[in-house]
């Protein structure tokens, strides 16, 4: 009986999906499950609408994570979320990609709200409110738990996309981006949002070119990126 020994394997390692798990962020969608996104007319009669243009000028994944975005597609049937929680502790996910995403990158702040006529006082004021071109000092993290809407951002040529957010939809905004939100024609919306530290959601209206976080996003994203 002759025994080879197998000097292959390292047996004194850990192994290489286990130390991959410990240290490895949790990977993005790929492109073909990236939102439905497209540039719009620069004057729009009907927030709600689709508005695209004719024909559809499409925007590839590519082209969103240039402007600095992130997205991953997260399981929003096998989780359920209050309609409404201000706040809602994150150390209370039960979804191990949404606890990895949180520590990954640090989220410590959460609430959840239902943007929709019964469950959100003065509605249409409020969502006229949220699609004002605008910035943040800080990342603007949203997962949408149920329903949809558009998030638009500014390009590197100042053109608006539309991104058609839905449930299951994980998006990160980076810091200083102009950019707005409105509900969809179905006028429902059910989010999480996320924060680093203590939340601040102050909306800083266009123009505010020469905010810090403005000025360091066209330095570290928009004139990065012009060739
Ligand atoms: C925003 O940033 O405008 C909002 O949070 C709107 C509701 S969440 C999709
Ligand atoms: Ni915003």
């Amino acid at each position: 009986m002759s025994e080879t020994k197998d000097t292959t394997t390292p047996t004194t390692e850990e192994p290489e999906s286990k130390k991959m798990k410990l240290s490895e962020p949790v990977p993005q969608a790929p492109d073909a499950e990236w939102p439905e996104a497209w540039i719009m007319p620069d004057e729009v009669t009907d927030q709600k609408a689709l508005n695209k243009l004719s024909p559809n000028v499409p925007v590839t994944a590519e082209a969103m994570r240039e402007l600095g975005i992130a997205f991953w597609k997260m399981d929003a049937d096998s989780f359920t979320y209050p309609t409404k929680s201000i706040p809602w502790d994150p150390k209370d996910a039960l979804d191990p990609k949404l606890m990895q995403i949180r520590d990954d990158r640090g989220y410590n702040y959460a609430d959840i709200i239902t943007v929709h006529p019964d469950h959100l006082p003065g509605y249409e004021d409020k969502v006229k409110a949220f699609f004002e071109e605008h910035i943040h000092d800080a990342e603007e993290i949203r997962y949408i738990v149920g329903g949809s809407g558009f998030f638009d951002v500014r390009d590197k040529d100042d053109k608006w996309i539309r991104v058609h957010i839905k449930k299951g939809d994980l998006m990160t905004l980076p810091e200083g981006i102009y950019h707005r939100f409105t509900t969809d024609e179905a006028d429902m919306i059910h989010a999480m949002r996320l924060f680093m530290g203590l939340p601040v959601w102050t909306p800083f209206n266009r123009p505010c070119d020469e905010h810090p976080s403005r000025v360091k996003f066209v330095e570290a994203v928009l004139e990065e990126k012009k060739e």
